[in-house]
């Protein structure tokens, strides 16, 4: 593993640089990738971030930079292949985390990996661990990669002559990144340096209300109206400690839901109080069904998502059904009842 000296370095080194950020992108990536790339075009550098699906709407208000051009393209040839210095992975650190863009990223002269995902890590049997660039630091005890970002922007700041920060746009979108990726400072990721980031960026004249009105209170009327849908077809099972729900492909399709906003279903009905374990069913299409779970405390929702070729963590975990919504719906539940009954 390197240290961020040596990135900040590749990066004063280089002219023509693109950041890869996750499929399914969130405010950590987003956030990460503008607060990067900000400071490197003050250093007037040429950078974008290649990503190729919408971004979330409810961070749109930092995707362009002051002078209007986007930080965001799906345009890979922006930076020709001969003339790419860097290539550099934002929040991922796997060849499946932005897809299509691996031969894109191997074609740069040097290759670098911001992560704070453990699994983005190899170990080899000799002890030693890197990541899939030519230079990678991935800290798993970084709440976000936002926070790796507020040391990198320090490390180039004393560095160079050119005053990268403090900067009210770079905090913001450090802000973005960190509170979307601590669950607003109550996961349990959330630390003393989480803290110690948001202490010196609240001096940056970062407006936390105006940022956090623009992530969390803005979502779509049909994002609430799924919602609701959803808790209307909610069963309790087992006392009132499993909650199951699920919607129709047709329940989607009636309401408008765009991708990604039946994502806040599950923290609904986990926030129910006595609530141990959640699962919310999605039909993506006729007999496949997307199953998503939570849980609060001690059960192990990953062991159920893997008995149906799933995976994830133990409080969020996911796998995908080959059956109808009502079939699924009964064998769902059936399993949240067994998991609750060992615990
Ligand atoms: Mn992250």
């Amino acid at each position: 593993m390197n240290n961020l000296r040596e990135v900040a370095e590749k990066l004063i080194g280089a002219k023509n640089i693109l950041l890869y950020p996750h499929v399914g992108t969130d405010g950590d990536a987003v956030g990460s990738c503008v607060a990067i790339a900000k400071a490197l075009r003050k250093m007037d550098k040429n950078v974008f971030a290649l990503y190729k699906d919408e971004i979330p709407h409810n961070l749109d208000f930092m995707i362009i930079d002051e002078k209007g051009m986007p930080y965001f393209t799906d345009d890979p040839d922006v930076i020709a292949d001969c003339n790419l210095d860097v290539s550099m992975a934002v929040d991922c650190g796997g060849w499946d985390r932005f897809r299509p863009y691996e031969d894109k990223f191997k074609a740069a002269k040097t290759t670098l990996c911001l992560d704070h995902h453990g699994t983005s890590i190899t170990t080899e049997e000799d002890g030693t661990s890197h990541g899939i660039a030519d230079y990678s630091v991935i800290d798993p005890d970084a709440a976000a990669t936002g926070i790796l970002v507020f040391d990198l922007l320090k490390e180039l700041n004393s560095m160079t002559s050119f005053k990268l920060v403090p900067d009210k746009e770079i905090g913001e979108a450090l802000f973005a990144a960190i509170t979307t990726d601590t669950g607003n400072f109550q996961y349990s990721n959330t630390n003393r340096k989480c803290f110690e980031v948001m202490a010196e960026i609240s001096d940056w004249d970062v407006d936390t209300n105006k940022v956090s009105v623009e992530i969390y209170e803005n979502i779509r009327l049909e994002e609430v109206k799924i919602r609701n849908l959803a808790l209307d077809h909610m069963t309790l099972v087992s006392e009132g400690r499993g909650a199951i729900s699920y919607v129709t492909k047709e329940d989607l399709t009636n309401i408008g839901v765009k991708e990604g906003e039946t994502d806040s279903v599950v923290n609904v009905m986990r926030s129910i109080g006595g609530v141990e374990v959640v699962a919310f069913l999605k039909e993506k299409d006729h007999k496949v069904i997307r199953v998503s779970f939570r849980s609060k405390s001690d059960a192990d929702v990953a062991a159920i998502a893997k008995a149906h070729n799933g995976g994830g963590h133990r409080k969020a975990a996911g796998c995908t059904l080959y059956m109808s919504i009502q079939e699924a719906v009964e064998l769902i539940s059936r399993e949240v009842e067994n998991a609750l009954k060992e615990l």
